[in-house]
Protein backbone atom coordinates (compact mmCIF):
# COMPACT_ATOMS: atom_id res chain seq x y z
CA UNK A 1 0.00 0.00 0.00
CA UNK A 2 1.43 3.56 -0.54
CA UNK A 3 1.42 6.48 1.18
CA UNK A 4 -1.44 7.60 0.74
CA UNK A 5 -3.40 5.10 0.46
CA UNK A 6 -2.25 4.10 3.67
CA UNK A 7 -2.76 7.91 5.04
CA UNK A 8 -6.13 7.27 3.77
CA UNK A 9 -7.11 4.12 5.73
CA UNK A 10 -5.69 5.52 8.97
CA UNK A 11 -8.14 8.43 8.43
CA UNK A 12 -10.52 5.91 8.51
CA UNK A 13 -9.30 4.15 11.47
CA UNK A 14 -9.83 6.65 12.78
CA UNK A 15 -13.30 8.24 12.71
CA UNK A 16 -14.44 4.95 13.41
CA UNK A 17 -12.73 4.18 16.44
CA UNK A 18 -15.28 6.44 18.24
CA UNK A 19 -18.01 3.88 17.60
CA UNK A 20 -18.18 0.27 20.11
CA UNK A 21 -16.39 -2.62 18.28
CA UNK A 22 -19.28 -4.30 16.88
CA UNK A 23 -20.30 -0.76 14.85
CA UNK A 24 -16.47 -0.43 13.86
CA UNK A 25 -16.24 -3.63 12.46
CA UNK A 26 -19.59 -3.57 10.73
CA UNK A 27 -19.47 0.39 8.79
CA UNK A 28 -15.45 -0.20 8.22
CA UNK A 29 -16.79 -2.69 5.77
CA UNK A 30 -18.63 0.02 4.15
CA UNK A 31 -15.61 1.74 3.10
CA UNK A 32 -12.75 1.60 0.19
CA UNK A 33 -10.01 3.38 -0.92
CA UNK A 34 -9.52 3.02 -4.78
CA UNK A 35 -6.66 1.93 -6.13
CA UNK A 36 -5.38 -0.74 -9.02
CA UNK A 37 -7.27 -3.23 -8.66
CA UNK A 38 -10.00 -1.55 -7.98
CA UNK A 39 -9.99 1.08 -10.93
CA UNK A 40 -9.51 -2.42 -13.36
CA UNK A 41 -12.72 -3.53 -11.29
CA UNK A 42 -10.66 -6.81 -10.11
CA UNK A 43 -12.34 -6.75 -6.75
CA UNK A 44 -15.42 -4.90 -5.03
CA UNK A 45 -15.69 -5.84 -1.61
CA UNK A 46 -17.65 -2.99 -0.29
CA UNK A 47 -20.71 -3.85 1.79
CA UNK A 48 -23.72 -1.95 -0.21
CA UNK A 49 -27.10 -2.75 -0.17
CA UNK A 50 -27.81 -3.87 3.78
CA UNK A 51 -29.44 -2.86 6.58
CA UNK A 52 -28.62 0.57 7.78
CA UNK A 53 -26.96 0.01 11.71
CA UNK A 54 -29.29 0.98 14.08
CA UNK A 55 -28.22 3.87 16.38
CA UNK A 56 -26.23 4.84 13.30
CA UNK A 57 -27.89 8.39 11.76
CA UNK A 58 -28.70 7.14 8.09
CA UNK A 59 -29.76 9.87 4.99
CA UNK A 60 -31.92 6.99 3.58
CA UNK A 61 -35.53 7.01 2.42
CA UNK A 62 -37.97 4.44 2.65
CA UNK A 63 -39.79 2.07 -0.44
CA UNK A 64 -42.66 4.97 -0.19
CA UNK A 65 -39.89 7.75 -0.98
CA UNK A 66 -38.45 5.18 -4.07
CA UNK A 67 -42.08 4.41 -5.55
CA UNK A 68 -44.65 7.22 -5.16
CA UNK A 69 -41.63 10.15 -4.82
CA UNK A 70 -39.23 8.72 -7.20
CA UNK A 71 -40.49 6.64 -9.96
CA UNK A 72 -44.28 7.19 -10.00
CA UNK A 73 -44.85 10.72 -8.69
CA UNK A 74 -43.49 12.10 -12.34
CA UNK A 75 -46.47 10.84 -14.41
CA UNK A 76 -48.20 13.88 -14.87
CA UNK A 77 -51.76 12.46 -15.63
CA UNK A 78 -52.21 10.38 -13.09
CA UNK A 79 -53.26 11.00 -9.75
CA UNK A 80 -50.50 9.26 -7.48
CA UNK A 81 -52.60 9.00 -3.99
CA UNK A 82 -50.52 8.56 -0.53
CA UNK A 83 -52.48 5.85 0.65
CA UNK A 84 -52.33 6.02 4.59
CA UNK A 85 -51.77 8.19 7.29
CA UNK A 86 -51.30 12.05 5.48
CA UNK A 87 -47.24 12.48 6.68
CA UNK A 88 -45.51 10.79 4.05
CA UNK A 89 -47.00 12.18 0.88
CA UNK A 90 -47.27 15.74 3.00
CA UNK A 91 -43.69 15.83 4.32
CA UNK A 92 -42.09 15.24 0.89
CA UNK A 93 -44.64 17.25 -1.38
CA UNK A 94 -43.06 19.52 -4.20
CA UNK A 95 -39.49 18.80 -2.50
CA UNK A 96 -37.82 16.71 -5.41
CA UNK A 97 -38.88 19.60 -8.40
CA UNK A 98 -39.42 16.87 -11.08
CA UNK A 99 -40.89 19.62 -13.57
CA UNK A 100 -43.52 18.97 -16.05
CA UNK A 101 -46.05 20.77 -18.30
CA UNK A 102 -49.81 20.80 -18.44
CA UNK A 103 -51.93 22.62 -16.19
CA UNK A 104 -52.15 21.55 -12.14
CA UNK A 105 -54.92 20.18 -11.32
CA UNK A 106 -56.43 19.77 -14.83
CA UNK A 107 -54.20 17.63 -16.87
CA UNK A 108 -50.83 18.02 -14.58
CA UNK A 109 -51.19 16.26 -11.06
CA UNK A 110 -47.48 16.20 -10.17
CA UNK A 111 -47.65 19.16 -8.15
CA UNK A 112 -50.85 17.94 -5.95
CA UNK A 113 -50.46 16.02 -2.61
CA UNK A 114 -53.67 13.39 -2.64
CA UNK A 115 -53.94 11.57 0.62
CA UNK A 116 -56.48 9.12 1.80
CA UNK A 117 -55.45 10.44 5.38
CA UNK A 118 -55.69 7.71 7.39
CA UNK A 119 -57.53 8.11 10.76
CA UNK A 120 -57.43 5.57 14.04
CA UNK A 121 -61.13 4.01 12.45
CA UNK A 122 -59.20 3.08 9.00
CA UNK A 123 -56.71 1.75 10.84
CA UNK A 124 -58.69 -0.56 12.93
CA UNK A 125 -61.87 -1.12 10.46
CA UNK A 126 -59.60 -1.09 7.01
CA UNK A 127 -59.25 1.52 4.39
CA UNK A 128 -60.60 -0.35 1.67
CA UNK A 129 -63.99 1.13 1.76
CA UNK A 130 -62.39 4.87 2.05
CA UNK A 131 -60.00 4.16 -1.03
CA UNK A 132 -63.32 3.15 -2.89
CA UNK A 133 -64.47 6.32 -2.06
CA UNK A 134 -61.33 8.51 -2.65
CA UNK A 135 -61.58 6.61 -6.27
CA UNK A 136 -64.91 8.33 -7.01
CA UNK A 137 -63.94 12.03 -5.89
CA UNK A 138 -61.37 12.13 -8.32
CA UNK A 139 -62.73 10.84 -10.92
CA UNK A 140 -65.25 13.58 -10.23
CA UNK A 141 -62.75 16.24 -9.52
CA UNK A 142 -60.63 15.42 -11.90
CA UNK A 143 -62.06 14.32 -15.06
CA UNK A 144 -59.00 13.93 -17.34
CA UNK A 145 -56.87 11.97 -15.01
CA UNK A 146 -55.98 9.28 -17.32
CA UNK A 147 -55.13 6.85 -14.33
CA UNK A 148 -54.69 6.35 -10.52
CA UNK A 149 -52.06 4.91 -8.63
CA UNK A 150 -52.58 4.27 -4.92
CA UNK A 151 -48.93 4.28 -3.18
CA UNK A 152 -49.31 2.13 -0.31
CA UNK A 153 -47.66 3.65 3.24
CA UNK A 154 -46.48 1.29 6.16
CA UNK A 155 -49.94 0.79 7.65
CA UNK A 156 -51.67 -0.09 5.16
CA UNK A 157 -49.42 -3.39 4.51
CA UNK A 158 -49.81 -4.21 8.25
CA UNK A 159 -53.11 -4.17 8.46
CA UNK A 160 -53.65 -6.07 5.48
CA UNK A 161 -55.90 -3.88 3.65
CA UNK A 162 -56.82 -5.56 -0.24
CA UNK A 163 -55.92 -2.59 -2.55
CA UNK A 164 -55.33 -5.17 -5.14
CA UNK A 165 -59.16 -5.73 -5.11
CA UNK A 166 -60.08 -2.06 -4.74
CA UNK A 167 -57.84 -1.15 -7.40
CA UNK A 168 -59.75 -4.11 -10.19
CA UNK A 169 -62.95 -3.09 -8.74
CA UNK A 170 -62.58 1.00 -9.48
CA UNK A 171 -61.06 0.10 -12.37
CA UNK A 172 -64.03 -1.47 -13.93
CA UNK A 173 -66.35 1.25 -12.47
CA UNK A 174 -64.68 4.20 -13.24
CA UNK A 175 -62.75 3.14 -16.63
CA UNK A 176 -59.92 3.90 -15.80
CA UNK A 177 -56.66 2.12 -15.06
CA UNK A 178 -56.01 1.91 -11.12
CA UNK A 179 -52.39 0.86 -9.76
CA UNK A 180 -51.75 -0.96 -6.71
CA UNK A 181 -48.49 -0.66 -5.73
CA UNK A 182 -47.33 -2.42 -2.34
CA UNK A 183 -44.68 -0.10 -1.82
CA UNK A 184 -44.89 -0.04 2.39
CA UNK A 185 -42.55 1.51 3.86
CA UNK A 186 -40.77 -1.02 5.55
CA UNK A 187 -39.93 -2.67 2.86
CA UNK A 188 -36.30 -3.68 2.15
CA UNK A 189 -33.17 -1.06 3.41
CA UNK A 190 -33.54 1.77 1.64
CA UNK A 191 -35.80 3.39 -1.47
CA UNK A 192 -34.27 1.70 -3.68
CA UNK A 193 -36.67 -1.54 -2.85
CA UNK A 194 -39.38 1.10 -3.73
CA UNK A 195 -37.55 1.73 -7.34
CA UNK A 196 -38.02 -2.03 -8.02
CA UNK A 197 -41.19 -2.40 -6.70
CA UNK A 198 -42.52 0.55 -8.63
CA UNK A 199 -40.69 -0.85 -11.57
CA UNK A 200 -42.35 -4.35 -11.31
CA UNK A 201 -45.99 -2.64 -11.12
CA UNK A 202 -45.52 -0.54 -14.39
CA UNK A 203 -44.70 -4.15 -15.74
CA UNK A 204 -47.08 -5.73 -14.53
CA UNK A 205 -50.09 -3.23 -15.58
CA UNK A 206 -49.11 -0.77 -18.35
CA UNK A 207 -45.84 -2.13 -20.05
CA UNK A 208 -46.25 -3.31 -23.41
CA UNK A 209 -50.50 -2.43 -22.97
CA UNK A 210 -50.64 0.25 -25.93
CA UNK A 211 -49.47 0.69 -29.46
CA UNK A 212 -47.50 3.11 -31.12
CA UNK A 213 -49.39 4.20 -34.87
CA UNK A 214 -46.65 5.04 -37.06
CA UNK A 215 -43.48 3.99 -35.74
CA UNK A 216 -40.02 4.83 -36.73
CA UNK A 217 -36.17 3.56 -37.36
CA UNK A 218 -35.00 6.56 -34.95
CA UNK A 219 -37.98 5.81 -31.57
CA UNK A 220 -35.59 6.10 -28.61
CA UNK A 221 -37.00 6.50 -24.93
CA UNK A 222 -35.39 8.21 -22.27
CA UNK A 223 -35.07 5.79 -19.34
CA UNK A 224 -34.76 7.17 -15.18
CA UNK A 225 -34.67 10.69 -16.14
CA UNK A 226 -37.34 12.68 -13.76
CA UNK A 227 -36.99 15.58 -15.28
CA UNK A 228 -35.42 17.31 -11.88
CA UNK A 229 -35.31 21.29 -12.26
CA UNK A 230 -36.19 20.71 -16.79
CA UNK A 231 -33.63 17.74 -16.61
CA UNK A 232 -34.92 15.81 -19.65
CA UNK A 233 -36.05 18.52 -21.62
CA UNK A 234 -32.48 19.71 -21.81
CA UNK A 235 -31.49 15.85 -22.90
CA UNK A 236 -34.11 15.55 -25.44
CA UNK A 237 -33.58 18.27 -27.68
CA UNK A 238 -29.69 17.01 -28.00
CA UNK A 239 -31.19 13.48 -28.93
CA UNK A 240 -34.07 15.45 -31.36
CA UNK A 241 -31.44 17.16 -32.46
CA UNK A 242 -29.25 14.28 -33.75
CA UNK A 243 -32.53 13.32 -35.56
CA UNK A 244 -33.75 10.68 -33.17
CA UNK A 245 -37.20 10.38 -32.03
CA UNK A 246 -37.96 10.63 -28.44
CA UNK A 247 -41.20 8.50 -28.39
CA UNK A 248 -41.43 8.45 -23.84
CA UNK A 249 -39.71 9.83 -21.09
CA UNK A 250 -39.91 7.46 -17.88
CA UNK A 251 -41.28 9.13 -16.08
CA UNK A 252 -40.00 13.60 -16.09
CA UNK A 253 -42.53 14.91 -17.75
CA UNK A 254 -44.06 11.76 -18.90
CA UNK A 255 -47.46 10.04 -19.33
CA UNK A 256 -49.28 6.78 -18.68
CA UNK A 257 -49.43 6.76 -22.37
CA UNK A 258 -45.60 6.36 -22.35
CA UNK A 259 -45.19 3.74 -20.06
CA UNK A 260 -47.44 1.79 -22.45
CA UNK A 261 -45.47 2.65 -25.54
CA UNK A 262 -42.25 2.30 -24.79
CA UNK A 263 -41.70 -1.31 -25.71
CA UNK A 264 -41.90 0.05 -29.22
CA UNK A 265 -38.71 2.00 -29.15
CA UNK A 266 -35.72 1.14 -30.99
CA UNK A 267 -33.11 1.59 -28.46
CA UNK A 268 -33.90 2.07 -24.69
CA UNK A 269 -31.66 4.68 -23.36
CA UNK A 270 -30.70 4.76 -19.54
CA UNK A 271 -29.80 7.68 -17.74
CA UNK A 272 -30.26 6.30 -13.76
CA UNK A 273 -29.64 2.78 -14.28
CA UNK A 274 -30.05 2.20 -10.30
CA UNK A 275 -34.12 2.94 -10.56
CA UNK A 276 -34.59 1.51 -13.53
CA UNK A 277 -32.62 -0.85 -14.76
CA UNK A 278 -35.00 -3.20 -14.29
CA UNK A 279 -37.47 -1.98 -16.86
CA UNK A 280 -34.71 -2.30 -19.26
CA UNK A 281 -33.83 -6.04 -19.31
CA UNK A 282 -37.85 -6.41 -18.89
CA UNK A 283 -38.10 -4.67 -21.89
CA UNK A 284 -35.17 -6.54 -23.51
CA UNK A 285 -36.45 -9.84 -22.51
CA UNK A 286 -40.03 -9.53 -23.46
CA UNK A 287 -39.99 -7.31 -26.44
CA UNK A 288 -36.36 -7.42 -27.48
CA UNK A 289 -35.62 -3.95 -27.00
CA UNK A 290 -31.73 -3.32 -26.66
CA UNK A 291 -30.80 -0.78 -24.36
CA UNK A 292 -27.73 1.83 -23.24
CA UNK A 293 -26.54 3.47 -20.35
CA UNK A 294 -25.45 7.13 -20.97
CA UNK A 295 -24.39 10.58 -18.95
CA UNK A 296 -25.36 13.77 -19.72
CA UNK A 297 -23.54 15.42 -16.89
CA UNK A 298 -20.60 17.87 -18.48
CA UNK A 299 -19.51 18.01 -22.16
CA UNK A 300 -16.63 15.36 -22.07
CA UNK A 301 -19.55 13.00 -20.67
CA UNK A 302 -22.26 14.00 -22.82
CA UNK A 303 -20.31 14.38 -25.86
CA UNK A 304 -18.86 10.42 -25.88
CA UNK A 305 -22.30 9.39 -24.85
CA UNK A 306 -24.09 11.49 -27.77
CA UNK A 307 -20.84 9.69 -30.10
CA UNK A 308 -21.52 6.00 -28.44
CA UNK A 309 -25.79 6.62 -29.00
CA UNK A 310 -25.34 8.05 -32.53
CA UNK A 311 -22.86 4.88 -33.25
CA UNK A 312 -26.08 2.64 -32.45
CA UNK A 313 -27.57 4.43 -35.69
CA UNK A 314 -26.59 4.87 -39.19
CA UNK A 315 -24.33 7.94 -41.17
CA UNK A 316 -27.02 10.03 -41.00
CA UNK A 317 -27.34 10.26 -37.22
CA UNK A 318 -23.48 9.97 -36.76
CA UNK A 319 -23.49 13.27 -39.31
CA UNK A 320 -25.72 15.18 -37.26
CA UNK A 321 -23.95 14.08 -33.87
CA UNK A 322 -21.17 15.29 -35.42
CA UNK A 323 -22.35 18.56 -36.35
CA UNK A 324 -24.07 19.09 -33.21
CA UNK A 325 -20.82 19.12 -31.47
CA UNK A 326 -18.74 21.29 -33.01
CA UNK A 327 -21.43 23.93 -32.43
CA UNK A 328 -22.08 23.06 -28.42
CA UNK A 329 -17.94 22.65 -28.30
CA UNK A 330 -17.17 26.58 -28.76
CA UNK A 331 -20.24 27.43 -25.96
CA UNK A 332 -18.68 24.44 -23.79
CA UNK A 333 -14.85 25.80 -24.81
CA UNK A 334 -15.96 29.03 -23.27
CA UNK A 335 -17.82 27.77 -20.29
CA UNK A 336 -14.90 25.80 -19.14
CA UNK A 337 -12.65 28.64 -20.04
CA UNK A 338 -14.51 31.30 -17.28
CA UNK A 339 -14.95 29.21 -14.95
CA UNK A 340 -12.35 26.28 -14.56
CA UNK A 341 -9.29 29.50 -13.50
CA UNK A 342 -12.20 29.65 -10.51
CA UNK A 343 -12.68 26.20 -9.53
CA UNK A 344 -9.31 24.58 -10.61
CA UNK A 345 -7.77 21.86 -7.75
CA UNK A 346 -11.27 22.62 -5.51
CA UNK A 347 -11.78 19.45 -3.24
CA UNK A 348 -15.39 18.17 -3.56
CA UNK A 349 -17.28 15.50 -1.64
CA UNK A 350 -20.35 13.74 -2.81
CA UNK A 351 -23.15 11.93 -0.67
CA UNK A 352 -25.89 11.19 -3.46
CA UNK A 353 -28.61 8.43 -3.70
CA UNK A 354 -27.39 6.07 -6.76
CA UNK A 355 -26.33 7.47 -9.58
CA UNK A 356 -24.97 11.20 -9.31
CA UNK A 357 -21.99 10.25 -7.34
CA UNK A 358 -21.03 8.55 -10.23
CA UNK A 359 -22.48 10.71 -13.35
CA UNK A 360 -20.80 13.88 -11.94
CA UNK A 361 -17.71 12.98 -11.60
CA UNK A 362 -17.19 14.24 -15.52
CA UNK A 363 -18.89 17.21 -15.33
CA UNK A 364 -16.70 18.07 -11.59
CA UNK A 365 -13.54 17.39 -13.72
CA UNK A 366 -14.23 19.43 -17.03
CA UNK A 367 -14.29 22.32 -14.41
CA UNK A 368 -10.78 21.43 -13.24
CA UNK A 369 -12.74 20.00 -9.29
CA UNK A 370 -11.28 16.79 -7.98
CA UNK A 371 -13.65 14.31 -6.35
CA UNK A 372 -11.91 12.85 -3.13
CA UNK A 373 -14.10 11.26 -1.45
CA UNK A 374 -17.77 9.58 -3.16
CA UNK A 375 -20.34 7.34 -1.99
CA UNK A 376 -24.31 6.10 -2.53
CA UNK A 377 -27.17 6.33 0.23
CA UNK A 378 -28.51 2.96 -1.50
CA UNK A 379 -26.16 2.18 -4.59
CA UNK A 380 -25.98 -1.61 -5.04
CA UNK A 381 -22.86 -3.67 -5.88
CA UNK A 382 -23.42 -3.01 -9.63
CA UNK A 383 -22.97 0.66 -8.96
CA UNK A 384 -19.94 0.85 -6.85
CA UNK A 385 -18.51 -1.23 -9.63
CA UNK A 386 -19.49 1.02 -12.55
CA UNK A 387 -17.75 3.69 -10.07
CA UNK A 388 -14.63 2.53 -9.13
CA UNK A 389 -12.84 3.23 -12.83
CA UNK A 390 -14.21 6.72 -12.90
CA UNK A 391 -12.72 7.83 -9.80
CA UNK A 392 -8.74 8.67 -8.99
CA UNK A 393 -6.44 6.39 -6.88
CA UNK A 394 -7.09 7.24 -3.02
CA UNK A 395 -10.17 8.51 -3.52
CA UNK A 396 -12.38 7.50 -0.67
CA UNK A 397 -15.35 5.62 -1.78
CA UNK A 398 -18.61 4.57 1.02
CA UNK A 399 -21.52 3.61 1.24
CA UNK A 400 -24.61 4.87 3.46
CA UNK A 401 -21.82 6.60 5.97
CA UNK A 402 -23.72 9.00 9.06
CA UNK A 403 -23.97 11.89 9.38
CA UNK A 404 -21.44 11.68 11.69
CA UNK A 405 -18.72 10.07 10.08
CA UNK A 406 -19.44 12.31 6.72
CA UNK A 407 -18.57 15.38 8.64
CA UNK A 408 -15.53 13.83 10.33
CA UNK A 409 -14.03 13.00 6.96
CA UNK A 410 -15.37 16.58 5.65
CA UNK A 411 -12.98 18.09 8.03
CA UNK A 412 -9.96 15.95 7.67
CA UNK A 413 -9.90 15.85 4.05
CA UNK A 414 -10.60 19.69 4.49
CA UNK A 415 -12.55 20.23 1.35
CA UNK A 416 -13.68 22.88 -0.79
CA UNK A 417 -17.24 21.85 -1.55
CA UNK A 418 -19.53 19.21 -0.13
CA UNK A 419 -22.62 18.13 -2.29
CA UNK A 420 -25.78 15.67 -0.48
CA UNK A 421 -28.76 16.52 0.11
CA UNK A 422 -31.31 18.68 2.50
CA UNK A 423 -30.55 17.42 5.34
CA UNK A 424 -27.25 17.48 4.96
CA UNK A 425 -26.59 20.61 4.06
CA UNK A 426 -27.41 22.82 7.06
CA UNK A 427 -24.77 21.34 8.75
CA UNK A 428 -22.21 22.09 6.64
CA UNK A 429 -23.23 26.01 6.00
CA UNK A 430 -22.42 25.94 9.80
CA UNK A 431 -19.01 24.07 9.30
CA UNK A 432 -18.53 26.97 6.99
CA UNK A 433 -18.05 24.05 3.98
CA UNK A 434 -19.94 25.65 1.07
CA UNK A 435 -22.55 22.86 -0.16
CA UNK A 436 -24.95 22.41 -3.09
CA UNK A 437 -27.77 20.40 -2.66
CA UNK A 438 -27.38 17.61 -5.32
CA UNK A 439 -30.88 15.96 -5.69
CA UNK A 440 -32.84 19.06 -6.33
CA UNK A 441 -29.77 21.50 -7.88
CA UNK A 442 -30.88 23.57 -4.70
CA UNK A 443 -33.52 25.30 -6.53
CA UNK A 444 -31.29 25.51 -9.85
CA UNK A 445 -30.94 23.03 -12.66
CA UNK A 446 -31.40 21.51 -15.45
CA UNK A 447 -27.39 20.58 -14.93
CA UNK A 448 -28.19 17.31 -17.79
CA UNK A 449 -26.70 18.34 -21.16
CA UNK A 450 -25.06 21.27 -23.02
CA UNK A 451 -27.72 23.87 -21.32
CA UNK A 452 -27.42 21.70 -18.15
CA UNK A 453 -23.56 22.09 -17.96
CA UNK A 454 -24.08 26.68 -18.15
CA UNK A 455 -26.30 26.48 -15.20
CA UNK A 456 -23.81 23.35 -13.25
CA UNK A 457 -20.66 25.64 -13.89
CA UNK A 458 -22.39 29.00 -12.83
CA UNK A 459 -23.72 27.42 -9.53
CA UNK A 460 -20.63 25.58 -8.14
CA UNK A 461 -18.81 28.80 -8.49
CA UNK A 462 -21.14 30.89 -7.29
CA UNK A 463 -21.29 28.26 -4.34
CA UNK A 464 -17.34 27.76 -3.48
CA UNK A 465 -16.27 31.37 -4.22
CA UNK A 466 -18.90 33.09 -2.31
CA UNK A 467 -17.35 35.55 0.06
CA UNK A 468 -19.72 34.31 2.85
CA UNK A 469 -17.66 31.25 3.48
CA UNK A 470 -14.96 33.13 5.38
CA UNK A 471 -17.59 35.21 7.45
CA UNK A 472 -18.45 32.04 8.79
CA UNK A 473 -15.44 30.66 9.87
CA UNK A 474 -13.66 30.89 13.49
CA UNK A 475 -15.83 33.25 14.56
CA UNK A 476 -14.03 32.99 17.77
CA UNK A 477 -11.39 34.08 16.15
CA UNK A 478 -12.15 36.37 13.38
CA UNK A 479 -14.24 39.38 14.40
CA UNK A 480 -17.60 39.78 12.07
CA UNK A 481 -18.28 43.07 10.92
CA UNK A 482 -21.72 43.46 10.91
FE1 LIG B 1 -31.65 7.93 -9.80
FE2 LIG B 1 -32.55 10.19 -9.26
FE3 LIG B 1 -30.31 9.21 -8.21
FE4 LIG B 1 -32.65 8.12 -7.51
FE5 LIG B 1 -33.13 9.77 -5.43
FE6 LIG B 1 -33.05 11.85 -7.20
FE7 LIG B 1 -30.79 10.80 -6.19
MO1 LIG B 1 -32.46 12.17 -4.67
S1 LIG B 1 -33.72 8.41 -9.28
S2 LIG B 1 -30.78 7.20 -7.94
S3 LIG B 1 -33.86 7.79 -5.65
S4 LIG B 1 -30.67 9.87 -10.17
S5 LIG B 1 -34.43 11.47 -5.63
S6 LIG B 1 -33.56 12.09 -9.31
S7 LIG B 1 -31.33 12.84 -6.53
S8 LIG B 1 -31.42 10.15 -4.25
S9 LIG B 1 -28.80 10.10 -7.02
Amino acid sequence: MSTDLGSKQNLIDEMLEVYPDKARKDRSKHYEINDENLINCGKCSIKSNMKSRPGVMTVRGCAYAGSKGVVWGPIKDMVHISHGPVGCGQYSWGTRRNYATGTLGVDNFTAMQITSDFQEKDIVFGGDKKLEEICREIKEMFPLAKGISIQSECPVGLIGDDIEAVAKKMTAEIGIPIIPVRCEGFRGVSQSLGHHIANDAIRDFLMGRRELEECGPYDVSIIGDYNIGGDAWASRILLEEMGLRVIAQWSGDGSINELAIAHKSKLNLIHCFRSMNYMCTTMEREYGVPWMEYNFFGPTKTIESLRAIADRFDDHIRDNCEKMIEKYRIQMDAIIGKYRPRLEGKKVMLLIGGLRPRHTIGAYEDLGMEIVAAGYEFGHKDDYTRTFPDLKEGTIIYDDPSAYELEELAQKLDIDLMGAGVKEKYVYHKMGIPFRQMHSWDYSGPYHGFDGFKVFARDMDMTVNSPVWDLLKDPQRKAVSV
